[in-house]
């Protein structure tokens, strides 16, 4: 056993874990983190496939915190909008905001991983690989862990699980109280498949957008790669028809493409060997009501809130959390205090934006290829710039600002409301009643405090 114990052990040196790392050794703490998989700087990152996500203002400031995003940044692709390609008709763009001001960044899941890993130790964390938490007495205070050195056994003041959806640390808490836990599983799964660039080494397809191909009950997307591939994500439904009940291997998956995703199709040449070779993934949201046990653990990212990838949020959240963990830690002496206080600021936000992001499923694979829809969505980016400050889509305060998921998730849906009262009956913008719409956003949406 180590003669020092760390003021904090977190368990899962992945995105949050080695963010939160980096964060409270820079604030001063003795910290040691625990993960089950090999340093990913001396034997690649597991899976080896480059696998992309998008990274937004909330991931992004957690990471300025670190002092982490210009390394982040430098391989980063940026996308402005969704390229939306319908089944009939040419693909087009959909800004995500006004400008080049309010875009995405597409980055590299492994290579930010490194980059992460490093701030980490560069601030002072202990890191320890290959070392997979096993069982956790939270009475004596020890927790034991396996790997290729063998079992050992670990002392521990408190622990952070940053452990993921699958989280040991949460299911050893459970066995203490009752975390009040709950999975809904999606009846929607994924597959991943890959767009290659071309012979002469180029993006196959515009590289600064986020590409979707709705198709009403389900969907295609593909994210930029900075070695200028895309991934590829089908989303299907479980049962019914096409499914992945029908959709079983390459040859089925081709003849759905040849159907419905027929521009795709020539740019995935490998399309069977993919989809044979790569697993199906299943997608849920897990709820649940305690976060923390006293001063002894407390959980973060999706070991506390899993969500559904719809949204892009999943990690942008989970940073966000680390960073409201280490605030309150500053601000309360009392460890058991700024679990608690943290929890309590994490809480509903979570909710918020696990809430959105199921609701922004129906959004892309079927909502942004109809009329009302676009009608909707072209006054509200009218609406931001005729009341600034007060009337801003809900993607924007998501995407592009920090105010409270919960915020966002509340004024959305007033909004909501009075665009769907606004253009109801119109199909052009021309025959807006003006007058009675501003003043009912006046009245409803009080301004948002400059800062956010
Ligand atoms: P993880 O990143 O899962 O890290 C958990 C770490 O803990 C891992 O390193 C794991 O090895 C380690 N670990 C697990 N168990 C143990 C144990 N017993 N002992 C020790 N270590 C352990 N989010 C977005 O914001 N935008 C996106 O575009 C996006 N795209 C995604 C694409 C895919 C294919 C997937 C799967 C997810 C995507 N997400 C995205 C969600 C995002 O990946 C997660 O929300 C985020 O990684 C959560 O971070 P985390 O640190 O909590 O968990
Ligand atoms: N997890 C994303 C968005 C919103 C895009 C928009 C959506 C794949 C698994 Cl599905 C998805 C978004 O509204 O126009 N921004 O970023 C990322 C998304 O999926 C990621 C790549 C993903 N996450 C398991 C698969």
């Amino acid at each position: 056993m180590a003669a020092e114990t760390p003021d904090f052990t977190i368990i899962g040196a992945g995105l949050a874990g080695a963010l939160l790392a980096t964060l409270l050794a820079q604030r001063g703490r003795r910290v040691a983190v625990y993960e089950r998989r090999a340093d990913p700087r001396m034997f690649g990152y597991a899976g080896g496939r480059s696998i992309n996500m998008a990274l937004s203002e909330r991931g992004l400031h957690a990471l300025r915190q670190a002092r982490a995003d210009g390394d982040v940044l430098a391989q980063a692709v940026m996308m402005r909008g969704r390229m939306v390609h319908p089944l009939h008709g040419e693909p087009h763009l959909q800004r995500y905001g006004q400008d080049d001001s309010e875009i995405n960044w597409s980055i590299s899941r492994g290579e930010m991983n490194i980059t992460l890993i490093n701030s980490a130790e560069a601030a002072g964390a202990m890191l320890h690989f290959d070392r997979n938490l096993q069982e956790v007495d939270f009475v004596a205070r020890t927790f034991t862990t396996s790997g290729e050195a063998g079992p050992a056994r670990h002392a521990f003041h408190s622990l952070i699980g940053a452990d993921g959806a699958g989280s040991t640390l949460r299911q050893q808490m459970a066995r203490q109280r009752d975390l009040g836990e709950r999975t809904d599983w999606l009846d929607h799964s994924y597959k991943e498949l890959e767009i290659p660039p071309t012979l002469q080494g180029d993006f196959r397809i515009e590289p600064n957008a986020l590409h979707i191909w709705p198709r009403g009950r389900y969907m295609c997307i593909a994210l930029p790669n900075d070695e200028k591939t895309f991934t590829v994500t089908l989303f299907l439904p479980n049962e019914g028809d096409p499914s992945f009940a029908t959709i079983r291997d390459g040859r089925d998956a081709r003849a759905l493409f040849e159907r419905d995703f027929a521009d795709a199709l020539p740019l995935i040449p490998a399309l069977e060997a993919d989809f044979d070779r790569n697993p199906v993934g299943s997608l849920a949201t897990l709820y649940l009501q305690q976060w923390q046990l006293d001063d002894l653990a407390v959980l973060v990212g999706d070991a506390a809130h899993a969500m559904v990838p719809f949204h892009g949020q999943g990690m942008n959240c989970a940073l966000e959390d680390c960073v409201a963990l280490a605030d309150a830690l500053d601000t309360h002496a009392d460890t058991a205090t700024a679990f608690a206080a943290y929890h309590a600021e994490r809480a509903a936000n979570a909710l918020a934006i696990q809430t959105m992001a199921l609701e922004n499923y129906l959004e892309m694979r079927d909502h942004v290829d109809d009329a009302d829809y676009q009608l909707q969505r072209q006054l509200e980016l009218l609406l931001e710039k005729r009341h600034p400050g007060r009337f801003i889509p809900r993607y924007s305060m998501v995407t592009f600002m920090r105010i409270p998921y919960a915020v966002a998730f509340e004024r959305g849906r007033i909004q909501r409301e009075l665009l769907i009262d606004a253009t109801g009956g119109h199909d052009t913008l021309d025959t807006i009643d003006w007058a009675r719409l501003d003043a009912a956003i006046e009245q409803r949406l009080t301004p948002l405090d400059g800062n956010v």
